[in-house]
């Protein structure tokens, strides 16, 4: 059996959790969760670094000590992670003795093998980074490049580490292993940082009280960031190697934000290879959470509503979006309205609907899951791309391309949709038909197991409840064709995704927008309004907004441009049905003709207008 071992940062505790540090934990629960599925053996790792200046502050602030803080902290982070439904099999808190005394233990080694040094250190801090910044990466200011704050001058007498022995092999290190820093962008920053040379870094403060103390040497504490990554290693039981010890380590993933990368994937690294351990195999930094573009933060009170938010659309569909949303790398504005599109789009229409049409096709059909007899059109297309879809999503997953393998499966998703609507199942309940009716659905119900395995690392409730619904009564986790039982007695059906109106799109349009004037009906008869089949999608160069789209109509093939490449991506857009505004004149927009225009609600966010179930191309709506 292979081990897999995933770690979250350990979070400063100075207050309570915000969504960007529950945006790397659900990543993180993803490849956990995924890696239990495949069968592996996991240890996943999160918890809090409780040792730090900004913890110390907060506590004085509230006349408390910074233990009894932390006491009062700590079970905030336990909490949302199991409001999350986050799986860690370890919420470690860096003022255990098991840490505590594996830190110093780790400090001897790094002493013993000659790296550790006294010496004199000045400089700018900055107490929310804990971290030294040089003059060149300051302005006149000397404020915080990170958090905007003052920053201060210190000068101490020091224990240093000597990182800069190390740069070569740090160096040789990354070129050789193209895929231990994840994304590219993230692996080229810290290749320059490498370039312009490495100095030895103080790992000792004599002037803090709050902190572990030197093992050699009391009068100093073990500065903040080399007691903090050994976390990796001292939850595991490094004191005393153990067991378990010896079974997780080195590490698969450091999962984290951008901003910490370069202490995971140069610092820790370095002090790993000087103390003669394996290094962890993959540092990913993925990108900012941002709210009106600017970066959240504890320090400068920059926070999303999740609570709110999980309370309307419930913890699936925010995880959903978290990850659907944004590529990982990158920065992502984080915004309800678009959370709303996903829930309605994705998980209500898309998933939901397709559970209950089938469900409600077997029970109005038959007495329980019929047995597939009579193999027809479309059947192999279909099990075909359950296999494809299976071995894409593990490729993305394993490249943390988490917004892709959503897509992956999403594509099957609406693939089924389509076989619904290719095989006019509804229509088939005629005796002499109704044996390949039954194979249809199983195949059908076959294809939303499958999928519920697929989805049970992202959406686990939502999983769970589509299996109920199925009829398994345990968690079925094959990820393989095949394995669904006939006979089973499926439920009725409650919608796992009820569609929400949000109160704005209940509202009437502000007083502003002049009321329209009144149309005859006959006027209004002259829209040729038809259903239409996304068959494929282009960019536009040099128009961001604009998306090139060849649909069908049924009786016929049009080029449409459509304003929505803010919005949908164009991948996710192939194979939707939506309503296409046929008779409209013919345009020319930059310099791409456009026959048609497909209809969308248009508001703070731009969602296309689709029917309740799918209907043949052509059909004419009204
Ligand atoms: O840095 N968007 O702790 P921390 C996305 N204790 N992720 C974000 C985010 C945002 N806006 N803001 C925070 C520390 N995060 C140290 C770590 S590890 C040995 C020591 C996430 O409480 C992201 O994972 O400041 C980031 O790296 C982490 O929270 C920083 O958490």
């Amino acid at each position: 059996m292979s081990t897999f071992y995933v770690t979250t940062p350990i979070y400063y505790p100075n207050s309570e959790p915000h969504a960007g540090n529950a945006y790397t934990t659900i990543a993180a629960d993803v490849l956990a969760r995924y890696h239990r599925l495949k069968g592996n053996k996991v240890c996943f790792l999160t918890g809090v670094d409780e040792h730090a200046a900004n913890v110390y502050n907060a506590a004085k602030k509230e006349g408390l000590s910074p233990q009894a803080y932390c006491d009062k902290i700590a079970p905030t982070f336990v909490k949302l992670w199991e409001r999350l439904n986050i799986s860690h099999d370890i919420f470690f808190r860096t003022t255990s003795d098991l840490h505590k005394r594996g830190a110093q233990k780790f400090l001897n080694v790094l002493y013993d093998n000659g790296d550790v040094y006294k010496g004199k250190y000045e400089g700018y801090y900055c107490l929310s980074c804990e971290e030294f910044f040089s003059e060149k990466e300051l302005t006149d200011e000397k404020i915080c490049p990170v958090h905007k704050l003052p920053l201060q001058w210190l000068e101490e007498e020091n224990y240093f580490f000597r990182l800069s022995k190390y740069q070569d092999r740090l160096l040789a290190h990354i070129h050789e292993n193209p895929d231990f820093v994840y994304p590219v962008a993230r692996r080229n920053e810290l290749l320059n940082f490498l370039e312009s040379g490495l100095q030895d870094v103080s790992i000792s403060r004599a002037s803090l009280s709050w902190g572990i103390p030197f093992p050699f040497d009391p009068e100093h504490i073990i500065y903040i960031w080399i007691e903090a990554l050994s976390n990796y290693i001292t939850a595991l039981g490094y004191e005393t190697s153990s067991e378990h010890y010896q079974t997780f380590w080195p590490a698969d993933v450091h999962m984290m934000g951008k901003d910490i990368t370069r202490f995971h994937a140069l610092l820790w690294p370095a002090m790993l290879m000087a103390a003669n351990l394996p290094l962890p195999k993959h540092i990913v930094g993925h990108g900012w959470l941002t709210k009106n573009g600017e970066a959240l933060s504890k320090t400068r009170g920059i926070f999303i509503d999740m609570d709110g938010d999980i309370a309307t659309y419930g913890v699936d569909a925010f995880r959903y979006y978290l990850l659907r949303e944004f590529s990982f790398g990158n920065d992502g504005d984080y915004r309800p309205a678009r959370l709303h599109a996903r829930y309605n789009a994705d998980l209500a229409n898309d998933l939901g609907n397709l559970l209950n049409r089938v469900l409600g096709l077997v029970n109005k059909n038959f007495e329980a899951i019929p047995t597939p007899t009579t193999p027809g059109e479309f059947d192999d297309e279909v099990k075909e791309m359950a296999q494809t879809t299976v071995d894409k999503l593990d490729e993305h997953i394993n490249t943390f391309a988490f917004d892709t393998a959503l897509e992956t499966i999403w594509e099957f998703v609406r693939r089924i949709n389509r076989y619904i609507q290719q095989t006019q199942v509804w229509t088939l309940a005629k005796p002499e038909t109704k044996p390949r009716m039954g194979t249809i659905l199983y195949n059908s119900l076959e294809a939303l197991r499958l999928i519920s395995v697929l989805i049970s690392p992202f959406i686990p409730e939502t999983a769970e409840k589509i299996q109920k619904q199925i009829g398994l009564a345990d968690f079925d986790t094959v990820a393989e064709w095949g394995c669904l039982p006939a006979g089973l007695t499926v439920s009725k059906g409650e919608p796992i995704f009820p569609r929400i109106d949000t109160k704005e799109q209940k509202q009437p349009q502000p007083e502003a927008a002049a009321k329209p004037k009144q149309v005859s009906f006959a006027d209004f008869q002259k829209l040729d309004l038809r259903v239409a089949l996304i068959l494929a999608v282009e960019p536009i160069e040099g128009a961001d907004r604009l998306l090139k789209l060849q649909v069908d109509l049924g009786t016929e093939k049009r080029q449409v441009v459509a304003g929505i490449a803010e919005h949908y991506k164009p991948e996710a857009l192939v194979g939707k049905q939506v309503i296409v505004v046929a008779n409209l004149e013919p345009a020319t927009i930059r310099n791409v003709e456009s026959h048609g225009m497909i209809l969308a609600g248009s508001g703070d966010s731009v969602v296309l207008a689709t029917l309740e179930t799918e209907m043949p191309l052509g059909t004419q709506v009204r």
